[in-house]
């Protein structure tokens, strides 16, 4: 497999699984979103070996959620919704204590959660920006205006230099391989209000439940 069609799958992936994540009831279906935020992860192994360092504790994230998914109690973990009502009564989390247990579903979802929005600040600025606009400064701008928040020093730096190695625009938008670069511009179009509304829904389900600040 080249890694063309690696590329063109996993965006058509991405885009099916976001789409799919939420139900009528306005829940969040975790398996397609751990199979998104795959697609994600093998779309920037498809940029370059520069990114595996970004992936690679998104990869062990998404990994320890599948292992929930396919677990004992995966009727647990078959959305959001359901996966917070369980960790909160069965003490997994507890939004009043300062440390927590570092492999709770909550806390992990919430690292994908923070990182799904400044994927959603980039896609939005890449699609928005002109032609001459540089993919590596949207990523940096959307990191800082977002995720940065949550990292120490040493990986906002590391980041900041990975960004660097982003092919330009052109390549960029070739990279998704979908057609033209009007075509790509599109296919984001179409994409990103589905990663908005499961951004948002999330977001308030974890505010509601005071679940936001899971060390
Ligand atoms: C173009 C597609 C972009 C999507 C890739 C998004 C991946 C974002 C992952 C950034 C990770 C940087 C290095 C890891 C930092 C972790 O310390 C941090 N994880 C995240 C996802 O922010 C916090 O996790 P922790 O240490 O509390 O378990």
């Amino acid at each position: 497999i080249t890694s063309e069609t690696a590329a063109r799958r996993c965006l058509r992936e991405v885009l099916g699984a976001f789409r799919g994540c939420v139900t009528e009831r306005r829940e969040v279906l975790l398996e397609p979103y751990l199979r998104g935020w795959r697609g994600l992860i093998r779309f920037l192994h498809s940029l370059g070996a520069v990114f595996s360092f970004i992936s690679r504790d998104a990869e062990a994230k998404v990994q320890l959620m599948e292992g929930y998914c396919r677990g004992e109690r995966r009727e647990r973990y078959v959305s959001l919704q359901a996966m917070v009502q369980y960790e909160l009564a069965s003490g997994v989390v507890d939004p009043h204590k300062r440390s927590g247990r570092a492999d709770s579903g909550c806390r992990t979802v919430l690292r994908l959660h923070r990182a799904l929005c400044w994927l959603q600040l980039f896609l939005e600025g890449l699609r928005t920006a002109g032609e001459d606009s540089r993919p590596s400064a949207i990523c940096t701008d959307s990191y800082n205006a977002s995720l940065a928040a949550f990292h120490p020093w040493v990986i906002r730096k590391a980041a900041t230099v990975a960004f660097c190695a982003l092919p330009p625009r052109g390549a960029f938008l070739e990279a998704m391989n979908v057609g033209s670069a009007e075509d790509a511009v599109a296919v984001l179009g179409e994409a990103l209000p589905y990663i908005r509304d499961v951004y948002g829904i999330t977001q308030e389900l974890f505010a509601e439940h005071r679940l936001l600040d899971l060390p």
